[in-house]
C-alpha cells in the first residue's frame, strides 16, 4: 500500500527476510506480565502489537512465564533496579536474558514502556535480539514538546496544517490521532508536552478549557506524558476579574493558588506552568515594576505541594538597546539564585532566535544556581518551513557539545542542562513542534526525523547524529543497506548545505520579515532596527559581519575568558561563527586561502549546488523507498533547488552591491 507517512516509525511491517523473522519469532512466544500499572499495560500492548505486525504472528499475553521450552518476554518493574546512566531517574530500563526469556525490567511503568520501544527498535532496525543486553536512562529528566497551537485551531510557525488539538469537540470526542501522537512520543522518550502557544491565550486556565484539558492529560498518562500549559501572565485580570496581575500583589497570588489547585483536582498529574513574559508584547511582571524572578516564584508558590514546575523563558529583548544579542543575560544573570527550587528558566539554543546556525546562548554556564532548559526548534521557523530538506540533529548537538569553558574545559551546554555540571535536582529540554493536521504529521516527511532526533536526543546526548538518522531511516523509509546509506548521508550533510546557501560564515537574521521565509538582506525599515536584516549584517563599502569584540558591542565579553579569546579573534574564529564577531573586511584573507568575498560566493554557490546533489542521492534510492513518498520528497527537492538558487542570487547579488567585486571563477556567470 502507498504510504501515507501517518504511521511514522512505528511502522511495524512485516520483516523481509525470513530467516531473521524465525530468529525473532523463536525467542518471543509470549509476553509475561502482572502488573497492573496503567503505563506497563500500554507497554504490553504495544509490544503486541509491534510484535504481531513484524512477525505476522499473533503473541499470547500471560501472567507468568509457562514452564518448558518456549522462550518470550517478561516484563517487570523494579524501582531499584541497576540502571546504566543516571542513578536518580525513574525512567530507566534494562533488557537481557535470563535463562532462555528476556527480561525488560523498568525503573517505573515509564521504563518498561521505553524499554519495550527500545526492544521493538532492535527488530525495527534488524538487530539480534539473542542474548541482549541494552541497559539505559534519560539524562535530562523533564524532555518536553512545546505546541505553539492556538485555541482557534492555527499554529504559530507551523507548517503542516492545523493543530492535532481540536478544542471545540474536546472533552467528548477523544481523536484517535491523540493516541498516536501519545505512542510516538512514548516510544522517543518524550514525558511531556506543553499544548498550547507561549503567546498563551487566557482561556485555556477557564473551567471550560480545564475540562479540555483534563480530557487530554487522560489519553498522554497511559503513556507516561504529563500535559503542562502556557499560561498568560494577565489571566488575573482577563479571566479572573481582577484589577492587577502583579505577582506581588495577595489577590493575585491567591488567583494563581487556587487556579493550581482547580487544575490539579482535575488533572492529578499536571506537569506545570510554561511562561513567556515581557517579551514581544506579552504582560508580565515587569509591567508592575517586578522581574522576572518575581513572577517565577509566584507561581512557583501558586502550585504549592503539587508535584509541578514552572518553566520561565529567557526569549526577551526590546527596542531601541544596543545589541539584542545581549538582552537575555542582562535581564536575566543578575537574577541567578533568586529562582524558587520549582522554577526552571528555559533558553533558546541561541542568542538571537533559531536562525540556522548561532553560537551557544551565552547564559549557558553563566547561571549556575539556576537549573536551564534548552529550548530548539523543531519547527523549521528559519530553516525553510516544510519545503527544505534539513536534518536538524546536527544543530542540536552543535549546541549540546559546545564548551562554555565556565567550569572549565568539558563543561558543555549538555552538562549545563542536564545539571551534572552545577548539581542541579532537576533538568529539562523542550523542542518546539513541527507537528499539524497534516496526515503525515510534519508537512515534509522528513521532517519526521526532527521530531524523532529531538526525542531521542534529549534522552540521550551522545547518541551521534548519524546513528540517529540510521535508526529513523531504518524505521521509518527502508532497510535496504545502500539506500540507508546515501540517505543518512544526505540527512546529515543537510543543515551545513541549508546554512551555505542562506546564512554562510555566521550571517543571520537576513530572512524575509515577519514570514521568516526566503532571503531579504536589503531589509532597512521594519518598524524597528531589530527587526530588520541590516541591523545584523552591517555591510559596507569596507566589510560585513556584527562587531561583538570589545571595539563593537562587545556581547562576546558575556562568554568565558578562553571562549572569548578563540572567538575574538578572526584568526582562531571558527569560520562558521566569524560574521556573527567580527566586521570583516572584503578583501581579507581566511584560512581558506580565498578573500571574504570570494568565500562567500562560494558557499553560496556550492551551497546551491549541493542541493541538486541531494536530488541525486535521493533519486539514487528510489527503488528502496515507497513510490509516493519518494515522490513527494522529491517535489520538496525541486522546490528547495529553486529556492537555493533565489537565495544565492539574492544575496551574492545584494552584498556585491557592497563589495564591488566581480564573481571569482567558477562562479563567473555566462556573459
Ligand atoms: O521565533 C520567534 C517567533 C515567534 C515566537 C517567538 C518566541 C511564539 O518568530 O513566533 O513566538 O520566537 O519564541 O516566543
Amino acid at each position: 500500500r502507498a504510504d501515507d507517512g501517518y504511521r511514522l516509525w512505528l511502522k511495524y511491517d512485516l520483516i523481509g527476510d525470513a530467516g531473521q523473522r524465525t530468529q525473532y519469532r523463536a525467542a518471543t512466544q509470549f509476553i509475561a506480565s502482572t502488573t497492573n500499572d496503567v503505563v506497563v499495560k500500554t507497554a504490553v500492548a504495544e509490544l503486541q502489537r509491534g510484535l504481531q505486525g513484524l512477525l505476522g504472528q499473533p503473541i499470547p499475553v500471560v501472567a507468568k512465564a509457562p514452564a518448558g521450552t518456549k522462550r518470550g518476554i517478561l516484563l517487570s518493574v523494579d524501582p531499584s533496579a541497576n540502571v546504566s546512566g543516571s542513578s536518580t531517574s525513574k525512567d530507566g530500563y534494562r533488557i537481557a536474558a535470563e535463562g532462555k526469556n528476556l527480561v525488560v525490567t523498568g525503573k517505573s511503568g515509564s521504563g518498561v514502556l521505553y524499554g519495550v520501544f527500545a526492544l521493538l527498535r532492535q527488530l525495527q532496525t534488524g538487530q539480534s535480539i539473542s542474548a541482549l543486553s541494552l541497559s539505559s536512562s534519560p539524562r535530562i529528566q523533564y524532555r518536553l514538546l512545546n505546541h505553539w497551537d492556538n485555541p482557534n485551531g492555527t499554529v504559530e510557525r507551523g507548517y503542516a496544517g492545523s493543530s492535532i488539538w481540536k478544542w471545540y469537540e474536546l472533552p467528548q470526542q477523544l481523536d484517535p490521532r491523540y493516541t498516536d501522537y501519545a505512542r510516538a512520543n512514548a516510544s522517543i522518550g518524550v514525558n511531556g508536552v506543553a499544548i498550547n502557544n507561549v503567546n498563551a491565550s487566557a482561556r485555556y486556565l477557564t473551567a471550560e478549557y480545564i475540562q479540555k484539558v483534563k480530557a487530554l492529560a487522560g489519553v498522554m498518562r497511559p503513556y507516561g506524558i504529563r500535559v503542562y500549559l502556557s499560561v498568560f501572565w494577565a489571566a488575573p485580570k482577563v479571566i479572573g476579574g481582577l484589577k492587577t496581575s502583579d505577582p506581588l500583589d495577595a489577590q493575585v497570588k491567591q488567583w494563581w493558588a487556587a487556579k493550581a489547585d482547580e487544575i490539579y483536582k482535575e488533572i492529578p498529574n499536571f506537569g506545570g506552568f510554561l511562561v513567556k513574559a515581557n517579551s514581544e508584547g506579552e504582560p508580565g511582571p515587569q509591567d508592575y515594576g517586578r522581574n522576572h524572578a518575581d513572577g517565577a516564584n509566584m507561581l512557583a508558590t501558586a502550585l504549592g505541594t503539587h508535584d509541578g514546575i514552572v518553566m520561565w523563558r529567557a526569549f526577551v529583548y526590546k527596542a531601541g538597546s544596543s545589541d539584542r544579542f545581549k538582552q537575555a543575560y542582562e535581564e536575566f544573570k543578575p537574577l541567578d539564585g533568586q529562582f524558587s527550587p520549582k522554577v526552571l528558566v528555559q533558553v533558546k539554543n541561541g542568542p538571537i532566535d533559531f536562525q540556522a546556525r548561532e553560537p551557544f546562548h551565552p547564559l549557558f554556564g553563566a547561571m549556575p544556581k539556576t537549573p536551564l532548559v534548552l529550548e530548539v526548534q523543531i519547527t523549521q521557523e528559519y530553516l525553510g518551513f516544510a519545503s527544505h530538506l534539513v536534518y536538524l540533529a546536527p544543530l542540536f548537538k552543535e549546541c549540546l557539545d559546545a564548551d562554555t569553558q565556565t567550569k572549565g574545559p568539558g563543561s558543555t551546554v549538555a552538562k549545563v542542562v542536564d545539571g551534572s555540571l552545577d548539581q542541579h535536582r532537576i533538568s529539562g529540554i523542550a523542542g518546539v513542534a513541527n507537528i499539524g493536521s497534516d496526515r503525515n504529521w510534519t508537512g515534509h516527511p522528513m521532517g519526521q526525523a526532527n521530531w524523532y532526533a529531538f526525542g531521542r536526543l534529549a534522552w540521550d546526548y551522545n547518541l551521534t547524529a548519524a546513528a540517529i538518522a540510521t535508526e529513523w531511516t531504518k524505521m521509518t523509509l527502508t532497510r535496504e543497506p545502500k539506500a540507508v546509506a546515501t540517505i543518512v548521508s544526505m540527512m546529515d550533510k543537510s543543515r551545513d548545505i541549508y546554512v551555505r546557501y542562506t546564512t554562510p560564515m555566521g550571517l543571520h537574521h537576513i530572512m524575509g520579515q515577519n514570514i521568516h521565509y526566503g532571503p531579504e538582506p536589503w531589509l532597512a525599515e521594519a518598524g524597528r532596527p531589530d527587526w530588520t536584516a541590516v541591523y545584523y549584517h552591517k555591510a559596507d563599502s569596507a566589510g560585513l559581519g556584527f562587531n561583538r569584540t570589545a571595539t563593537g558591542s562587545n556581547a562576546l565579553a558575556l562568554y568565558s575568558p578562553g571562549v572569548q579569546k578563540q572567538w575574538g579573534d578572526t584568526k582562531t574564529c571558527p569560520l562558521d561563527y566569524l560574521l556573527w564577531f567580527h566586521h570583516v573586511g572584503w578583501k581579507q584573507p581566511l584560512p581558506t586561502g580565498r578573500t571574504l568575498w570570494s568565500e562567500l560566493v562560494t558557499r553560496y554557490y556550492t551551497g546551491a549546488d549541493s542541493v541538486t546533489w541531494m536530488q541525486q542521492q535521493w533519486a539514487s534510492a528510489k527503488a528502496a523507498v515507497d513510490p509516493t513518498l519518494h515522490a513527494d520528497i522529491t517535489a520538496r527537492l525541486a522546490i528547495q533547488r529553486r529556492e537555493a538558487l533565489w537565495w544565492r542570487d539574492a544575496c551574492v547579488l545584494y552584498f556585491q552591491t557592497y563589495a564591488k567585486q566581480p564573481i571569482p571563477a567558477p562562479f563567473t556567470p555566462p556573459t
